[in-house]
């Protein structure tokens, strides 16, 4: 037996956790994700969007949301970039590491579209530009696991 999520409509409610940090690529990150759920058939009244300072706030957040039993997914949306200092891999390690640490401690799927870039133009290219939108991405993916999700047994 091979378990697969397809990208049919997907049942429940989605919540958006969007870190305030670096604005202008989130917001594109959050247009992308919406784009997504809405042409997966999941109507705006269906989703949920928490707004955080920054990428570092988002895990907390995520895991509570989560945990409360109200969402099929979680989709985590901020962006890191690079600076002078190493506060960038605090940052960038702590959202991905607690990320991934909310999804195991809630049992949905709770998905990474944080992106950790060098540079602002990286992220641009990643927000909308040259290199897709991870935004979107993020969501399709989101579809595809409560899809897996509901397949799976136990
Ligand atoms: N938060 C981000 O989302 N992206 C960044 O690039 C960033 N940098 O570079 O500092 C950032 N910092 C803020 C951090 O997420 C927290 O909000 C802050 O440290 C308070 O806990």
């Amino acid at each position: 037996m091979i378990y697969e999520g397809d990208f049919s409509s997907p049942a429940g409610r989605f919540a958006l956790v969007a870190a305030r940090f670096n604005a202008v690529i989130v917001e594109q990150l959050t247009v992308g994700a919406l784009d997504a759920l809405k042409r997966h058939g999941v109507a705006e009244d269906r989703i949920d969007i928490v707004k955080v300072p920054g990428s570092f706030e988002i895990p907390v957040v995520a895991q509570k949301l989560g945990k409360s039993g109200k969402y099929a997914a979680v989709i985590c949306l901020g962006c890191v970039i690079r600076g002078d200092t190493d506060h960038y891999d605090h940052v960038a390690g702590s959202a991905t590491s607690g990320i991934a640490n909310a999804g195991l401690a809630a049992g949905i799927p709770v998905i990474f579209g944080v992106l950790t870039c060098d540079t602002l133009e990286q992220a641009v290219h990643r927000a909308g530009a040259k290199a897709g939108n991870k935004g979107f991405e993020a969501a399709v993916c989101a579809v595809e696991m409560v899809n897996l999700m509901k397949k799976l047994p136990g």
